[in-house]
């Protein structure tokens, strides 16, 4: 393959070792979040992976080239440049192609991560079906990355802009488990719980990286959602976030806003209509999915160690 991947010496030798390293997108710093709380937010989140004792690796693409792991002055530039795309699977060899600055949603941040070899990812939430999508189409194509690269996503569930009980439709039908990480239930971003059942459970990280290397080990290529939720101390009251939830949605509805500029609009309105309230809870959630993701990152580091080869006593004759 032609090389468009540039990878941080340090995380080219933490994966060299087998050591952990923890994927991270860009889209929620270019796109997800206010400037200079998207910054720090970033910065946060890498010091979290680190001070678990594994490597951060953020992603996006930078004058054309996709890089894996970048320095506090590409961060800077994520986090203030106006003219950043927002890259999903169909645009990543646009912005190759153009050399343009991208910031990676979670389907193309799968991708990346996948290229480069890193097999655990820690986020915010997922995109998915949208509320309405019976007459939009408009299903995130992260659902459908999901189904196809081998990567785990450590994120708080998916937020209630998306119609929730359709995108564990669209999960079970692609054959992803959905894990949740302590918890029984699929998590629904600002609020601990959503009335969900999951049917996969996992209390700690060598549990959860189990599931992970059992189902790479059978052959089934394809991602898993590990759900995690906000902690109890940050979740925000239901009735808040659903009444604004329901406003944010009529916003957009009547400034005709749709595709790919959906979920950045719904983000930015919900933070108005919860005076900054979300914001704060999106970043506690987002730093707590850091952690378990960099538990989880050295829990399946230690199981991917080769295990001495057992040794067959030598029976000479029948096969030679
Ligand atoms: N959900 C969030 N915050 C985000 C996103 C989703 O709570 O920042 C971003 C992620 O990058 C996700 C993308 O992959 O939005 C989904 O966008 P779309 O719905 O256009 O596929
Ligand atoms: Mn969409």
């Amino acid at each position: 393959m032609p090389d468009f991947l540039s990878i941080h010496p340090e995380v080219v030798r933490a994966l060299q070792k087998h050591e952990p390293v923890v994927a991270l997108e860009s889209t929620i710093i270019s796109h997800g979040m206010p400037y200079p709380r998207n910054l720090e937010t970033a910065k946060a989140v890498e010091e979290a992976i680190r001070a678990e004792g594994a490597v951060p690796a953020t992603i996006a693409v930078l004058d054309g080239r996709i890089r894996v792991g970048l320095s506090d002055e590409d961060l800077e530039l994520l986090a203030s440049e106006k003219d950043v795309m927002k890259l999903s699977r169909r645009d990543l060899p646009v912005a190759l192609a153009q050399k343009r600055h991208g910031a990676t949603t979670v389907a193309a941040t799968m991708i990346c991560a996948r290229m480069a070899g890193i097999s655990v990812f820690a986020t915010g939430g997922i995109g998915g079906v949208h509320r309405g999508a019976e007459e939009s189409f408009d299903i995130s194509a992260d659902l459908e990355e999901l189904a196809r690269t081998s990567v785990a996503v450590v994120c708080a569930g998916a937020k209630s802009i998306l119609d929730l009980p359709k995108t564990l439709e669209v999960l079970e039908t692609r054959g992803v488990p959905v894990m949740g990480y302590g918890t029984d239930e699929l998590p629904a971003f600002y609020l601990r719980e959503s009335g969900l059942k999951l049917n996969c459970r996992a209390d700690t990280p060598e549990e959860a990286a189990a599931i992970l290397q059992t189902k790479w080990q059978l052959g089934l290529e394809g991602g898993v959602v590990i759900a995690n939720p906000i902690p109890a101390e940050h979740a925000l009251p239901a009735d808040e976030i659903n009444k604004a939830i329901e406003a944010a949605l009529a916003d957009a509805e009547k400034q005709g806003i749709k595709g790919k500029d959906a979920t950045p609009f719904l983000l930015s309105r919900m933070e108005e209509l919860t005076k900054g309230r979300s914001l704060a809870a999106n970043i506690e959630l987002v730093l707590n999915n850091a952690r378990t993701g960099a538990r989880i990152a050295k829990a399946f580091a230690a199981l991917r160690e080769p295990p001495l080869p057992a040794r067959a006593p030598h029976r000479p004759g029948y096969f030679a």
